[in-house]
């Protein structure tokens, strides 16, 4: 069961910047370039058609996206493949897991952000990038939430971790991460703003105090679990210096492939 990667060009429900939409051409650059090769620091060779294919970037208009998201996640799971989907901003995370939570009993969700995504509903939308956790708990489509490198979280978004029961590792905790043990079936979400903007500085909500690119690969090579798809989010190229973060972009689009060819 190979991964396949898919790009979702979609920023609508975001709060702040737009460009995120931009992302997914300038990841796949970053990830073929001659700047680097195609293995994994674990020895998998991406660029391997055994190992990874790419469906392309989903071409839909933005009212029909949600659905949109959903079928191509669907076809991938069909066809006995595991989605590695490059973003766009973090409301995509929401139809993935529509398609592929249902599919996994027990499933957990690594979820890698600055932000808890939590909130019920913002400026309005219940479809923001800033929400997207709040309906996939809602919706009952993992059984446990893993967050790591949380530094915003405010009253609501408090009560919301408690109300879903989420495990959220809060950056000023972070020496919790060493003893956090990740099995079962996997889902892995990183938003790129999880990172200390020194490490992705190519994001719409930089917030100082984050992870290290490091920590976050240390993270993912740590699991035991079987990761069965994954999403990089919020890659925002108009903010970014010299490719910078869709070089750290590609690099852990190859740490996931390597992680999940270890469970194939
Ligand atoms: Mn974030």
């Amino acid at each position: 069961m190979a991964a396949t990667l898919l790009g979702l060009p979609y920023d609508h429900h975001s709060s702040h910047l737009r460009g995120a939409a931009e992302a997914p051409p300038l990841i796949r650059a970053a990830l073929w370039s001659p700047a680097s090769n195609p293995f994994s620091e674990t020895g998998v060779d991406v660029s391997s058609s055994d190992v990874m294919s790419d469906a392309g970037d989903l071409d839909a208009p933005e009212d029909a996206a949600h659905d949109a998201i959903e079928g191509a996640v669907t076809r991938i799971l069909d066809a006995g493949s595991r989605p590695v989907c490059l973003g766009g901003d973090h409301a995509v995370t929401w139809p993935v897991l529509r398609a592929l939570g249902p599919r996994h009993e027990g499933l957990t969700i690594l979820h890698v952000d600055a932000h808890p995504d939590l909130y019920d509903a913002l400026d309005g939308d219940p479809l923001s990038h800033a929400t997207p956790f709040a309906r996939i708990m809602e919706e009952k489509l993992a059984t446990r939430l893993v967050q790591v490198g949380i530094r915003t979280l405010n009253p609501h978004q408090r009560d919301q971790v408690t109300r879903f029961g989420v495990e959220c590792i809060e950056m000023r905790d972070r020496s919790s991460m060493d003893a956090l043990v990740l099995d079962g079936p996997i889902y892995v979400s990183i938003d790129l703003d999880g990172l200390d903007p020194a490490h992705a500085p190519g994001v719409s909500h930089p917030e100082p105090g984050g992870l290290t690119t490091r920590d976050v690969i240390g993270l993912l090579h740590g699991i035991t679990g079987e990761v069965v798809g994954a999403d990089v989010v919020e890659y925002n190229p108009r903010r970014d210096i010299h490719d910078l973060t869709a070089y750290v972009a590609a690099k852990l689009v190859k740490e996931l492939v390597g992680v999940m060819e270890r469970s194939r």
